[in-house]
């Protein structure tokens, strides 16, 4: 295996070398002995919602245990166990993206079309999504079992599941109440639906897990666990801005906030500083598929300036983590919050 101990580029690579061996793991189970065809379309839909993503999520799990462990060179063992974990991030964010794409009515992800819209896969994609989620306890069995932190990891991975699902209900439903009347969103509102739905799993999750494997009590880093929050929010805020101002080439997807009526955080910035007659705008043309009426809420958008609003958010929030990071009193947990936020900082994707 390549070493992991190494370089960025031969971490990627031993990482997706444990993909290859969760993943005929899985195909062997007993569920598709009788028919080719079933493990076939499983090695399919994993290969193409799996892997293809950035990787930030799972690539953190082993980051922030090696940092823990405060440069120690890692077994292979650790290795292994640090990258199984990170894999089942990316199993959980796959599960979520394939759902998420239909409820949104998305057309691409990470620069192909959502697995929902590809020819003969359809809704077929809900059961493929159910079957990403399950995959990830049969993970955790095979290779954590015996593990003292066993039972602590199962109940983090289905708190942050259920956290999740209720940030992504709140994002739904909240669209029904805009719809009624828009003047509805708020800051406050947008943060809510913003931490369920992403912070918890794409931010507190990997660190919890290093933790987890590090032998740490996790209600003992409570602290942590808000400044990784912060971090969340931030992010989605910078994802609720790519959707619109993104280049869809970079980051893979095409924005549907505008058509889709989501409470996002341009919509809510946009409220907060438009004047009566652009206000009127923003009610008649928010929310609607047409595409001229998408241009004028991004015309409107660019009037109120809204890439400098964001560019201010943009270092405020930076300064503000990087200041309660400082606060920690451990020097290995501020470097892995450090290498978090450094890793997100001003992304274009
Ligand atoms: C991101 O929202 C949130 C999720 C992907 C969580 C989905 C949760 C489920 C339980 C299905 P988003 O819609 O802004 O993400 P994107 O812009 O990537 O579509
Ligand atoms: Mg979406
Ligand atoms: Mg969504
Ligand atoms: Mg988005």
């Amino acid at each position: 295996m390549a070493n992991l101990n190494g370089k960025t580029s031969d971490l990627r690579t031993a990482f997706l070398e444990v993909y290859s061996v969760l993943k005929s793991e899985l195909l062997n189970d007993p569920a598709f002995e009788w028919t080719d065809d079933s493990r076939q379309w499983v090695e399919r839909m994993l290969d193409y919602n799996v892997p293809g993503g950035k990787l930030n999520r799972g690539l953190s799990v082993i980051d922030s245990y090696k940092l823990l462990k405060e440069g120690k060179d890692l077994t292979e063992e650790e290795v292994f166990l640090a990258s199984a974990l990170g894999w089942c991030i990316e199993w959980l964010q796959a599960y979520f993206l394939v759902l998420d794409d239909i409820m949104d009515s998305s057309h691409t992800r990470r620069g192909q079309p959502c697995w929902f819209r590809v020819p003969k896969v359809g809704l077929i994609a809900a059961n493929d999504g159910i079957i990403l989620r399950n995959q990830i306890p049969r993970i955790l069995k095979k290779h954590f079992r015996e593990k003292p932190y066993y039972v602590d990891l199962l109940d983090l991975f289905n708190e942050v599941e259920f956290q999740t699902a209720s940030g992504q209900m709140i994002d739904l439903i909240t669209t029904i109440e805009g719809e009624k009347d828009l003047s509805k969103y708020s800051l406050s509102l947008h943060r809510r639906i913003v931490q369920y739905k992403t912070a918890y799993y794409s931010f507190y999750l990997p660190v919890a897990c290093a933790l987890l494997m590090s032998g740490e009590n996790l209600d003992n880093h409570i602290d942590v666990k808000n400044v990784l929050i912060d971090m969340g929010i931030y992010f989605q805020v910078q994802d609720d801005y790519l959707d619109c101002f993104g280049n869809p080439e970079t980051i893979g997807k095409i924005g549907t906030d505008i058509e889709d009526f989501k409470c996002s955080w341009l919509v809510v910035k946009a409220l907060e500083v438009c004047n009566d007659e652009q206000k009127k705008i923003l009610f008649e043309n928010y929310g609607n598929p047409d595409p001229s009426k998408v241009a004028k809420i991004k015309a409107l958008y660019n009037d109120i300036n809204l890439q400098g609003i964001f560019s201010e958010f943009e270092s405020k929030s930076y300064e503000k983590i990087t200041s309660s990071i400082e606060a920690h009193p451990s020097k290995p947990v501020q470097a892995v919050l450090k290498s978090f936020l450094g890793k997100i900082y001003k992304r274009q994707k």
